[in-house]
């Protein structure tokens, strides 16, 4: 079942971002979602899509996000207008960058500088409704993330009746943008606003009815197959042992500050945190015998009573700002893979930027999962 809305594709479109410092269109465009729609659409033997969010308010939001940071947000595009800026929206002038900011106490006082503090890059333009598009996306993922957890519960039901095996795992996915995984408690950067699937993991954790017997709360394994790291992700949940957080992603590429395999967590969430930087060469073999002993080293024996997958298609050999050499025939055995962890799974899209395929390599995915 698919989850998304037409607020996906008609809100949040800056006309162009800043690459190699050069301005280029926006790469994180409407029409990428349009794409994936019409493949699932035509495979509606595979897809049921809906279009109806629930409205979950702002508390889920507030317990990934800072609250200066989401007024910021909020207010951000209207301050930027009346200041003179230019309407394609809200970008950084200067950063606070730690090298001058160790040196100071820079606080930030007028928008230009608050746009600094509260992003880290030059591909996340805020516009007059980025608030609202980015609050849908997390409002989808949330209604999404509802669902999974009902087909959850009626999953464990029937393995434990014996009713069916551990080879079926429900499945559902959030159409959605603008992305999240780059997305900090305070922080945008990356086309991404709000962590949608830190936020979802987040909401499953917290509620009080999905207490298992001993207590304890229901454990999250996300797993992130985008191209890029996804720095939000990790620093949201860097110190916490739930959720586990797992990225495979390029080594040498954007964002080039985090992604380590020596970024394993810390305190309580040390050994909570796996990332496996991978080379520019990396094929469909490759990666599938990697994301297989990913699987099997740390998801599986993390026995996680939910997977979320944060589904970036830039892995796409032809993916015009990223890309390993991963083909439209390495999606769906990367779905298989997932399916084969065998719990209950959401899949958020990210990033991937090659929009004449990216309905076959997310649907392909997708339908791996199923498969
Ligand atoms: N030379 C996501 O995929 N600029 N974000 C990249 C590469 C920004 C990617 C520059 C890429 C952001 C969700
Ligand atoms: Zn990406």
């Amino acid at each position: 079942k698919v989850y998304t809305s037409k607020l996906c594709t008609t809100m949040h479109t800056p006309e162009f971002e800043f690459l190699s410092g050069a301005e280029t269109q926006y790469y994180e465009s409407p029409q990428r979602l349009d794409a994936i729609l019409a493949y699932l659409e035509t495979h509606s033997d595979s897809f049921e899509i809906t279009e109806r969010v629930e409205d979950f308010g702002y508390e889920p939001i507030q317990r990934v996000h800072k609250q200066d940071f989401l007024d910021y947000l909020e207010t951000a595009y209207e301050e930027w207008i009346q200041e003179g800026g230019h309407p394609n929206g809200v970008l950084p002038a200067t950063i606070p960058h730690h090298k001058v900011t160790r040196l100071g106490k820079a606080k930030a006082s007028n928008l230009l500088s608050k746009a600094g503090e509260y992003c880290f890059d030059l591909s996340a333009v805020i516009t007059k409704d980025t608030f609202k598009a980015a609050w849908n996306a997390a409002q989808i993922t949330l209604t999404a993330t509802k669902d999974l957890v009902r087909l959850g519960a009626e999953y464990e039901q029937s393995l434990a009746s014996g009713a069916q095996s551990r080879e079926n795992p429900p499945g559902l996915y959030a159409l959605v943008r603008p992305p999240g995984h780059h997305a900090q408690s305070d922080i945008c950067g990356g086309y991404c606003f709000l962590n949608n699937v830190a936020i979802a993991a987040q909401w499953i954790i917290d509620q009080p009815e999905l207490k298992g017997r001993d207590g304890q709360p229901k454990k999250i394994a996300i797993v992130d197959v985008d191209f890029h790291h996804g720095n939000g992700t990790q620093e949201i949940f860097y110190s916490v042992s739930n959720p586990l957080y797992t990225s495979m992603h390029s080594a040498d590429d954007y964002p080039y500050f985090t992604g380590s395999a020596l970024e394993k967590g810390e305190g309580e969430g040390l050994g909570f945190n796996v990332n496996i930087p991978l080379h520019h060469a990396t094929t469909d073999d490759d990666y599938v015998e990697i994301l297989d002993k990913l699987i099997l080293d740390h998801v599986m024996p993390y026995q996680p009573d939910y997977v979320i997958v944060s589904l970036g298609v830039d892995t796409f050999k032809d993916d015009p700002i990223a890309g390993f050499l991963v083909t439209s025939e390495g999606y769906p055995r990367i779905g298989n893979s997932i399916r084969k962890i065998g719990v209950p799974t959401l899949f958020v899209q990210e990033g991937g930027y090659c929009v004449e395929k990216l309905g076959i390599n997310v649907g392909g995915m997708l339908q791996g999962f199923l498969g």
